[in-house]
């Protein structure tokens, strides 16, 4: 047993020009691929993983045998973070959420105009490499932060709902240093259907 890459589920140039081709390609087969071979050799010869998801074993994180629990955080991580990053993002999306999802986002940060502006500056205040969240807390309340590396808010018994990856491999090519400028072009290219998907998940498991 053994964790796969999933395929993108578009074309590489599906989401220019908010992410150029060549990013995507390096981005999913290069680094997510790495992770997800990282991952199956630190877990290698371990059966007691057999049939967790990476969800699973990242909610049970402190579970991990210490001499591979960095590996399988960071390489873990960095699965599910861009396992979940390809099906939040699709041609021609954007927009603004709907139902049940929009009504909550406007009740925790007032609109979704603000919730934009803390998710972006989430994300420029992040230093170095990491993610900015939406995620369902403890509480199951809707809140906004960021993370280092690729640390996942499952790690905290959080669930996400939606992130952007702010690791310069994301946006260096096109955006080079202009952080903020890719993310503002992300929301062009964001898939509600699927977060408000991931929304009614999370709620549900709560
Ligand atoms: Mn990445």
């Amino acid at each position: 047993m053994a964790f796969e890459l999933p395929p993108l589920p578009y074309d590489y140039s599906a989401l220019e020009p908010a992410i150029d081709t060549q990013t995507m390609q390096i981005h999913h087969d290069k680094h997510h691929a790495a992770y997800v071979t990282n991952l199956n050799n630190a877990l290698q010869g371990l059966t007691q993983f057999n049939g967790m998801t990476i969800e699973d074993i990242l909610r049970h994180i402190t579970g991990v045998p210490e001499n591979i629990r960095t590996a399988v955080r960071n390489n873990g991580g960095g699965h599910a973070n861009h396992a979940m990053f390809w099906q939040i993002m699709k041609p021609n999306g954007g927009g603004e959420p709907t139902g049940a999802l929009a009504n909550a986002i406007s009740s925790t940060f007032g609109s979704f105009d603000q919730f934009k502006t803390t998710f972006n500056d989430n994300g420029m205040k992040r230093f170095g490499s990491g993610w900015t969240w939406l995620v369902i807390d403890q509480q199951g309340k809707l809140q906004a932060l960021s993370t280092a590396n690729q640390d996942s808010p499952l790690m905290d018994g959080m669930f996400p709902i939606m992130g952007n990856d702010v690791w310069e491999h994301a946006y260096y090519l096109k955006y080079q240093n202009r952080r903020q400028e890719y993310l503002s072009a992300w929301w062009s290219v964001i898939n509600w259907e699927e977060i408000a998907r991931r929304f009614q998940q999370g709620m549900s498991a709560h």
